[in-house]
């Protein structure tokens, strides 16, 4: 004790005290720069992880292509990614360039004249290249989802109807009707006339072409074709009501001697 007594705990504490909340205060920014520099560090590499697992061999995904539709899609789909993660790292390093240069005086001219060049540049010739260059891969990509003559051999015509809440699958050259399964042969092309007896649904098979809508009124017709026999997900990607998320279609692709094969048991049934 000193000669104030009750006073000489009351320093020893506050310094502990102090201590303690530079300690915690420490800590919290420790834990704080710690979880900053590991969500900068992982969240690339979660997205690229996310990216490559898209690839993995049992995905419904369209990075995962089965098909010269989906695979030209995936194609493209690359090719955007890398596209814009490039001109999102140009955009990063004029951006930091703009933070870490020394400050410049301009004369209003000289601004005038610097931001007419970055209007033109970043708002014309950036986009209109952008633009030119998807088209010129997306374009050619689409015409792989059109009906187009095929040289030697006849596409495999099946009919597709959507409706509220289920998938009407009828091949109209041997006359079979089913519900919610798709046989297809591999190897073949295929097309596939969609329709829809309510609202509009869209048929999407991820691993083997792209969308199409199925427009009441209307029938659109959607070319695929599968590169091997395998079971495969197809789903409705238009919001067609309530039970939109259940309209799933089971896709099994089958070699052309099974599809025969199947076409006449199911025949015969
Ligand atoms: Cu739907």
């Amino acid at each position: 004790m000193n000669q104030h007594g009750m006073n000489r705990m009351a320093p020893d504490r506050h310094a502990a005290d102090n201590r303690l909340l530079r300690h915690s205060g420490l800590l919290s920014r420790l834990n704080l720069e710690s979880l900053t520099k590991a969500f900068s560090l992982t969240s690339p590499m979660l997205i690229i992880t996310l990216c490559f697992l898209g690839g993995c061999n049992d995905s419904p995904s369209p990075l995962n292509p089965s098909g010269p539709s989906a695979l030209a899609a995936a194609r493209l789909w690359w090719g955007m990614f890398g596209f814009s993660a490039l001109l999102m790292l140009v955009v990063v390093a004029i951006w930091l360039f703009a933070l870490w240069r020394k400050p410049v005086t301009y004369t209003e001219a000289q601004v005038r004249r610097l931001s007419l060049r970055w209007i033109v540049g970043g708002g014309l010739v950036l986009p209109i290249i952008s633009l030119l260059v998807l088209l010129s891969f997306a374009i050619p990509m689409g015409y792989r989802m059109l009906p187009l003559p095929v040289n030697g051999q006849a596409p495999v015509q099946i009919e597709v109807t959507g409706h509220q809440w289920w998938w009407e699958i009828r091949y109209p050259d041997v006359g079979i009707r089913i519900k919610n399964e798709l046989h297809l042969p591999a190897g073949v092309p295929v097309d596939l006339h969609l329709h829809s007896a309510d609202v509009i649904h869209s048929f999407w098979a991820p691993r083997l072409a792209g969308k199409l809508d199925m427009i009441p009124g209307r029938t659109n017709i959607l070319r695929l074709e599968a590169d091997m026999p395998g079971h495969f997900h197809a789903q409705c990607s238009e919001f067609c009501g309530i039970g939109h998320a259940h309209m799933v279609l089971a896709v099994h692709v089958h070699t052309r001697k099974e599809y025969q094969a199947w076409l006449e048991a199911y025949k015969h049934e």
